[in-house]
């Protein structure tokens, strides 16, 4: 009889090639070993220490799938989406950082940006040495980003921004902006530095969720943007929704990192724990909740390798992100809950971890489109009738 792992009862492991099993191991290292430790108290505290930057470009994890030339690592979509898992195992926040300098800011300055955009600012952002952030939300306008007020205009010598955006992850540390605005009716892409004349990022405090992760907002008040600093080709929606397909495909597997934390914590602890004479996995109805976990992760895990796989032939449409998106963030959720309620009274102390993941999942499956946005994109193409 073939060997049996309860870990990967399908084997997805074996679909691995050597190279992202290695990619897999060193992210798994470096998370465990540096961000593990830290955890506790950042979420605590609400602080996210800048340094990680750092330590992530040391480590190769910053816009991994660029190529060398300019910092990345050339690496395959299948291996970016190893990384998000490996880091979001231990926080989302931290994959939060990850992924907003790597899918949000190095790919659009890598994908739309001039030659001189791509010199300037990549390997800086590879290195960590500089940190971005990606402004589309605004107060008045989350799921409907067409409705955005930020409006740039012609000067002399390039752009004059005004408007305001929120929830901005990384936004109070960053050293560059990449905007989105609307300039004679098309949406556009302009890339801000810090210290520019009417640019401010003020923290938002008071977050229950992604506390390890810095949010603020953007405030532009007629920021003066030289003309080389526009993406100079993209125009309309497409090109934050390009960005937004990388992001959410690594919140995909990253967020099921976070459910197979929360799924192996509530085994251990089950096993451990005894009530009424015998362990508490000894119960019918606690195998039960863990088959399920074992089910949702296994099957979810599935579809992000095969997403990953079609990435990389260049043949998979944005919409089955949608899917994939939307089905690790809700089921990822549902396992942190059911964890949670696993461990009892002790699942609500943060030396567990678990009810950390439960609130940080809150947001993973609100941003980058809703659970409900999601499945009205999935309905939208199978019926042609958009439902927002
Ligand atoms: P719609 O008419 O559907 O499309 C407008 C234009 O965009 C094109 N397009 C896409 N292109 C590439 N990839 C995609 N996924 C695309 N989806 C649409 C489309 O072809 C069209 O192009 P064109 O040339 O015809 O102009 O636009 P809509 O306004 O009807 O969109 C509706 C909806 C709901 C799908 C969209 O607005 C949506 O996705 N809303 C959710 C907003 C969202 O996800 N915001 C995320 C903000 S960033 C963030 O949360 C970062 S968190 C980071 C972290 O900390 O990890
Ligand atoms: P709304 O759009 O107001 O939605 C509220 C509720 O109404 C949701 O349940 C939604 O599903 C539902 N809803 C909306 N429209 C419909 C409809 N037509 N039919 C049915 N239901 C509907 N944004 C950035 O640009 N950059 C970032 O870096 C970033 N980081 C973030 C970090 C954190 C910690 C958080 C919490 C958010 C972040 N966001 C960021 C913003 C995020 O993308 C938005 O919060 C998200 O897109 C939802 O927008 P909203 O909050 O305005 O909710």
């Amino acid at each position: 009889m073939a060997s049996y792992t309860w870990q990967d009862p399908l084997n997805w492991q074996n679909a691995l090639s050597d190279e992202e099993k290695m990619i897999q191991e060193s992210a798994h290292q470096y998370a465990q070993d540096k961000l593990m430790p830290r955890v506790l108290e950042a979420n605590r505290n609400e602080h996210f220490d800048r340094e990680i930057m750092n330590e992530l470009g040391n480590v190769g994890l910053l816009g991994a799938t660029l190529p060398e030339e300019y910092g990345g690592s050339g690496v395959s979509h299948v291996s970016y989406g190893l990384i998000a898992r490996e880091i979001e195992r231990v926080d989302s926040g931290y994959r939060s950082a990850m992924s907003v300098q790597s899918s949000l800011v190095m790919h659009p300055i890598y994908t739309f940006g001039t030659d001189a955009q791509r010199k300037k600012y990549l390997p800086k952002l590879a290195s960590g040495e500089w940190v971005g952030c990606f402004g589309l939300t605004e107060p008045d306008s989350g799921s409907d980003p067409a409705s955005m007020r930020t409006t740039a205009k012609r000067t002399d010598s390039g752009y004059v921004l005004s408007g305001s955006k929120m929830w901005i992850t990384n936004s109070p540390i960053a050293d560059v902006f990449v905007v989105w605005a609307k300039f004679e009716g098309d949406i556009r892409g302009f890339v801000l530095e810090k210290g520019m004349k009417g640019l401010s990022a003020p923290k938002i405090e008071g977050k229950f969720s992604l506390r390890a992760s810095i949010t603020g907002e953007i405030v532009m008040d007629e920021v003066e943007v030289p003309e080389e600093n526009i993406f100079p080709e993209v125009r309309g929606l497409k090109g934050p929704f390009s960005c937004l397909n990388k992001a959410r495909y690594g919140i995909a597997w990253g967020s099921l990192g976070a459910a197979e934390f929360c799924w192996h914590a509530a085994r251990h602890y089950t096993l451990e724990r005894s009530q009424f004479g015998r362990p508490l996995a000894a119960n019918q109805l606690v195998q039960k909740k863990l088959a399920d976990m074992q089910t949702e992760i296994s099957l979810g895990l599935l579809g992000c390798l095969q997403a990953g796989r079609e990435l990389d032939k260049g043949t998979l449409n944005p919409t089955a992100i949608s899917l994939i998106k939307r089905n690790s963030c809700g089921k990822a959720l549902d396992i942190a809950r059911a964890a949670r309620d696993m461990h009892g009274a002790n699942g609500i102390a943060d030396e567990y971890h678990v009810i950390r993941h439960v609130m940080n999942l809150e947001t993973v499956n609100t941003y980058e489109g809703t659970h409900d946005i999601h499945a009205l994109i999935l309905g939208r193409a199978q019926t042609d009738i958009p439902a927002f």
